[in-house]
């Protein structure tokens, strides 16, 4: 069955990667996979994985990416996949490659595996895992759920210094003013794909390794006419351990969403991978 890109899904329709359309998807019959970038994530890793297992979403996965960190979060991962065999899986990267590739790698392993829903979140606890269940409901009205900052509802953490609200919203402006993205949270980190959205992306036109690659994603997926559905988050300051967020990566940061503008300002939506299944 094929959809015109924009068109909604009718109550009742099944499509190929598995959902059915609105009312509620029955999350039972979900495959999901929970892709965990970890970088010196040893206090949250833990905690996280078993909140992550106690949602109420049985057929879900996790999948941690971690790049050697240095403080062992790689061996607790690996402690976590003895315990938790059927749920949990780890991949082990020889260094510090960076978020994007983390992702990516993540993904690609959560597809060959058959997962139908992947979400993709930090390990900080900045992206509270009891939204997991209500973003996977919603995924049977469109193609990615992002859990916004910057829609009615959405919050961040009061604790936040001024300076660094300032800077947040300043870089979603400047990304979003730039690109033409039309989601308000342009540079989300907390998603929820269908399996059909990541094929038809097509992964390997991904390049952005940095924290651009929330915001390449995104506009990718708007070129491509992926329907976005934006639900309101509390993002929580990390409550354990540091930020690798730096100086110098913003501003990196900042002249890498030309080269995203340049690199894919000319995709539409019949560039979406042949194969990928609607
Ligand atoms: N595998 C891998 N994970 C990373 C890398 N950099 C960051 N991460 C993880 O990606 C997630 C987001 O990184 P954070 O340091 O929390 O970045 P942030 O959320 O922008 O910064 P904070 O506001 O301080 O939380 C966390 O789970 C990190 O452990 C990396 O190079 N490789
Ligand atoms: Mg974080």
């Amino acid at each position: 069955m094929r959809r015109r890109p924009s068109q909604p899904i009718r109550a009742g329709t099944r499509c190929s990667d598995g959902f059915r359309g609105a009312p509620r998807v029955l999350l039972s019959a979900v495959k999901t996979c929970v892709v965990l970038p970890t970088y010196n994530e040893a206090d949250n890793l833990a905690s996280m994985v078993e909140a992550l297992l106690a949602l109420p979403a049985p057929d879900l996965r996790l999948l941690v990416v971690d790049d050697d960190s240095p403080d062992g979060t790689g061996r607790i991962a690996e402690a976590l996949v003895k315990e938790h065999p059927r749920r949990c899986g780890a991949i082990h990267r020889q260094d510090k490659v960076g978020l994007g590739t983390a992702y990516l790698d993540g993904f690609r392993r959560a597809l060959a595996e058959g997962a139908d829903a992947v979400v993709q979140m930090d390990c900080d606890f900045s992206h509270s895992p009891h939204y997991v269940p209500g973003f996977l409901a919603r995924l049977s009205e469109c193609d990615v759920v992002v859990g916004s900052r910057y829609v009615a509802d959405g919050r961040l953490d009061e604790r936040w210094e001024k300076g660094r609200v300032a800077l947040s919203v300043w870089a979603n402006f400047y990304a979003r003013t730039l690109l033409g993205i039309r989601v308000r949270d342009a540079t989300a980190g907390f998603k929820v794909w269908r399996r059909a959205a990541l094929l038809g992306l097509d992964l390997d036109r991904i390049c952005s390794n940095g924290y651009v690659f929330q915001v390449e994603m995104a506009y990718v997926a708007q070129k491509l006419g992926y329907r976005v559905l934006e639900l309101p988050i509390y993002f929580e300051d990390r409550r354990i351990g540091q930020s690798k967020m730096t100086i110098p990566i913003k501003f990196e940061a900042a002249w890498r969403v030309w080269q995203v503008w340049l690199r894919h300002r000319r995709l539409t939506p019949a560039d979406r991978r042949a194969a990928a299944p609607t």
